[in-house]
């Protein structure tokens, strides 16, 4: 393949060189270049007609596309309350570069047909025209004009949150580092505590500040669980470069800047369990598993394990290239009914941050009590095992 790639570059440059040799040529006075290399009014027939098959092209060619690949089922099926705004928003433009691209395309290889050079025929020289001028400045001022004004409106829409509904969400924080992501809930009083980057230590990496009673509460978590109907406000921040927290179903994204806190808030309308039974996610995992279950074959057939099917999951993806594993980052959302999610808040409220911290300095302390006795032999290396444990089980 790069052999017949570089082959084809070589050949087009040999052609421009050639191409461009003969434009010297021409250009010189009195060139010895004979008539036949200057183009005569069937040449500029053929050529104006060919510009016109171009255009037929490149309508067939729109046509099939829009066709075979111009169903877009994800692009009405968004799970927040906001999604609908965005997605009409897209729409929209969608529909108005089609038609304007349509026209001006048309327009574009007519007028080059019907103005194609012919013997004698002067072309037409004016150097300005101001009702025309008036014109092409006007249409497309006023139209993204208006496309702009809808689309601060969304903006705006989507962005102010009022102290109303700020009291009835749910503050959850979305913790980005290289390369993965972690929440933490704020616990029965619904407040953060404090964090900063030096508090990490051992089990607290999400540097929590342990001094705050705000955070007595607060627990960790590594999968994002979300009630339906329910606003979430989320605060985000970054432990070493710039992230981006983007959750492609909800419609949202927000960058996770390292030291400073940004907040993004929506309210999720479809739980995990309704958006699987939706006809255009149905869709969606049935044409993956399709193709998994063909590489299957050819995997089986080689003697390794076949594929497992797929079930579809909301995610929180990093869309900022972060680093090496940036394509890794993401984490699984689950949008719970209330009552589910109250059960889960329930069972996950007992894990604290700071009953985690407690547990490791207790152990830590014992080790080093074990430290102090006369064999000492295998102790540094049941310290250091038992912090890690204990981090992966908190994660
Ligand atoms: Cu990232």
């Amino acid at each position: 393949m790069t052999t017949f790639l570089i082959l084809i570059v070589v050949a087009l440059l040999a052609i421009a060189l050639w191409q461009l040799t003969k434009i010297f040529d021409l250009t010189q006075v009195g060139s010895r270049v004979n008539d036949t290399q200057v183009a005569d009014d069937n040449d500029n027939k053929v050529n104006g007609y060919l510009m016109f098959a171009f255009l037929v092209f490149i309508y067939i060619t729109t046509i099939y596309c829009v066709w075979n690949y111009g169903h877009f089922p994800l692009l009405s099926d968004s799970a927040s309350e906001h999604g609908p705004l965005v997605d009409n928003l897209m729409i929209i433009s969608l529909v108005l570069i089609f038609i304007v691209q349509t026209i001006t395309q048309a327009l574009l290889h007519y007028f080059a047909f019907k103005y194609r050079g012919r013997e004698g025929q002067k072309a037409l020289y004016f150097a300005d025209n101001n009702k025309l001028e008036v014109i092409w400045s006007s249409i497309p001022a006023v139209v993204l004009a208006g496309l702009i004004l809808y689309g601060l409106y969304a903006w705006n829409n989507i962005m102010f949150v009022d102290k109303e509904q700020e009291q009835d969400a749910i503050i959850i924080e979305l913790y980005a580092k290289q390369f993965g992501w972690e929440a933490r809930y704020a616990g029965t009083d619904n407040v953060l505590g404090k964090a900063n980057v030096r508090y990490i230590e051992g089990v607290n990496n999400l540097g929590v500040d342990l001094s705050d009673p705000n955070a007595q509460d607060d627990f960790a978590s590594t999968e994002l669980h979300l009630p339906k109907g329910k606003r979430v406000i989320f605060k985000m921040r970054s432990q070493d470069v710039l992230h981006s927290a983007y959750m492609p179903h909800f419609r949202a994204q927000m960058n996770c800047v390292p030291g400073m806190v940004t907040t993004f808030s929506f309210i999720p309308t479809l739980t995990t369990t309704e958006m699987r039974e939706r006809p255009a996610i149905v869709e969606k995992v049935a044409n993956i598993n399709a193709i998994r279950a063909k590489n299957s074959e050819k995997l089986v057939a080689k003697g390794e394990a076949a594929l497992e099917p797929y079930t579809f999951d909301y995610l929180l993806l990093c869309n900022k290239i972060c680093g090496a594993s940036h394509y890794n980052m993401q984490m699984k959302i689950v949008v719970d009914t209330p009552e589910d999610f109250n059960k889960w808040m329930k069972e996950k409220q007992s894990k604290t941050i700071a009953a985690a911290v407690k547990v490791a300095a207790a152990e830590a302390a014992a080790t080093e009590a074990q430290a102090a006795k006369p064999d000492t032999t295998s102790v540094t290396t049941t310290k250091d095992t038992t912090l890690v444990a204990h981090s992966t089980e908190v994660k």
